[in-house]
């Protein structure tokens, strides 16, 4: 069976909790439920993993090696920063795409540069939940799922 891991970066545990006007009313659970519903009726395995910490994401993104067929992957702030994750993305021979919730290119420009783009398959970005939903179906394509 094929299988996706899906990794947060810091404060997405906060989704749906503080600040609805950015980043909406969904929780990060509710994400979770709408992939893994998706994932099943595709019978794809799923790992759904959040962290605040930069070295657990690294371990992560490491462990996943000949473990998962794709990470989607939205490294939140650490986008900008960690050159850590974009190594170990760049390490390992799963294919990964990058999500955001928002369009960080309407946003700071600090947001505007990303460590992650030049180390993986694709991008999706500013749909709001529909990011993690149409990163999953791009997964499901790449990997040659029926459904
Ligand atoms: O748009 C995205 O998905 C981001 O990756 C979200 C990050 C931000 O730093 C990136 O530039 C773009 C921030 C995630 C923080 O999520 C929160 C959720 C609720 C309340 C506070 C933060």
């Amino acid at each position: 069976m094929k299988k996706i891991l899906v990794v947060n970066g810091p404060n997405l545990n906060l989704l749906g909790k503080r600040e609805p006007e950015i980043y909406g009313a969904t929780t990060l659970d509710d994400i979770e439920a709408r992939m893994r519903k998706r994932c099943e009726k595709a019978s794809v395995e799923m790992d759904f993993f959040q962290s605040n910490h930069e070295g657990a994401i690294v371990d992560k993104i490491q462990e996943a090696d000949g473990k998962y067929n794709f990470i989607i992957i939205n490294a939140a702030a650490y986008t900008h920063t960690s050159v850590a994750i974009r190594d170990a993305l760049s390490a390992i021979s799963v294919p990964a795409i990058e999500i955001h919730l928002s369009n960080v290119y309407k946003r700071e420009s600090f947001r505007h540069k990303s460590m992650l783009t030049p180390v993986v398959m694709g991008e999706v970005l500013g749909l709001g939940v529909e990011s993690y939903m149409a990163a999953l179906e791009g997964a499901l394509l790449k990997m040659g799922v029926e459904y």
